[in-house]
């Protein structure tokens, strides 16, 4: 599981933020954010939804190297009053939520080895920053993002925290969206991701589904391999007035009483947008 610790390490403030320390990045590590960028840069377009373009583009991701989070916050701060700080690595959900909640996103200030340019279990900062940051410059996406802070903050009170969790995870990490030209990827763990940004738009293993707030946060998930299932969102608009007027504990009360979703189970009412195969996740699972 995540390798979570209990207290901030010596080197942390109490909200568990460090320095960044960008100077010691070394050369070698900015050469590989740069393939990293480069890599995905080629992907996106017509792949990843316009507003994350566009936030790549306002907060100048493209100039090189590693960003200085001082440098990207003041651009970001300037743009929908959001900052950059930096963590260790996963910190305690209560930490997570209060720094949403202050429209503060915490990243990784660590890059993943060559070895691990295709995948690492932990959140570092080409993931973090390449992937999450983007979409903070969209007022509408920074908007949901402190909602979802404060909501998680809320759902701990109802025990219901491991149902909201889904939320994130089916939007924030690996959403998809509608748009005029088709459907798009806006999903943090998509984006960042050069063999997921292939597979959740063209392969045809995957189920996708409408977006349905009360579906997600019945349907488990899976944090070790490309997901099953994704669910589509209407727009970025429709995803934040859906979660603000949401009356949370009602439903997690109603939703006690509901089982949990497999994650490739297609429910009657479910809008489907691709049956999946599910050809991908039988194959990994006979190959482990
Ligand atoms: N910590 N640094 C970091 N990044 C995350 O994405 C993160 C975390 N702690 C908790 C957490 N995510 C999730 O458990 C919540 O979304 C529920
Ligand atoms: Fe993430």
């Amino acid at each position: 599981m995540s390798h979570v610790l209990d207290a901030p390490p010596p080197e942390a403030a109490a909200d568990w933020t460090i320095p960044q320390g960008w100077e010691h990045y070394t050369r070698a590590e900015h050469d590989l954010w740069d393939q990293l960028f480069r890599r995905q840069a080629k992907l996106l377009p017509g792949r990843a939804v316009p507003e994350y373009l566009a936030g790549l583009d306002v907060l100048r991701m493209a100039d090189g190297g590693i960003p200085n989070f001082e440098a990207l916050s003041e651009r970001l701060m300037a743009l929908t009053g959001w900052q950059v700080v930096a963590v260790p690595g996963l910190v305690p959900d209560a930490v997570f939520f209060e720094h949403l909640a202050n429209r503060r996103f915490v990243a990784g200030n660590f890059l993943r080895t060559p070895e691990q340019i295709d995948y690492l279990e932990e959140p570092d900062v080409f993931h973090d920053v390449f992937g999450h940051v983007p979409l903070l410059a969209n007022p509408v996406f920074a908007d949901y993002m402190q909602a979802y802070g404060e909501g998680g903050l809320r759902s701990m009170q109802f025990g219901a925290l491991h149902k909201l969790a889904r939320l994130y995870w089916y939007t924030v990490e690996f959403g998809l969206i509608d748009t005029a030209d088709g459907l798009r990827i806006y999903g943090a763990g998509i984006v960042s991701s050069k063999g997921e940004s292939l597979f959740a738009l063209d392969d045809p293993s995957p189920n996708r589904l409408g977006f349905s707030l009360r579906r997600v946060l019945r349907t488990k998930y899976r944090i070790d391999d490309f997901q099953q299932t994704y669910f589509v969102i209407p727009g970025f608009e429709a995803l934040l007035q859906r979660t603000l007027e949401t009356d949370f504990a009602p439903l997690y009360a109603e939703l006690e009483t509901l089982p949990d979703l497999e994650i490739e189970t297609i429910l009657p009412t479910d809008r489907v947008i691709t049956r999946g195969t599910q050809a991908y996740a039988r194959g990994s699972a006979a190959g482990a």
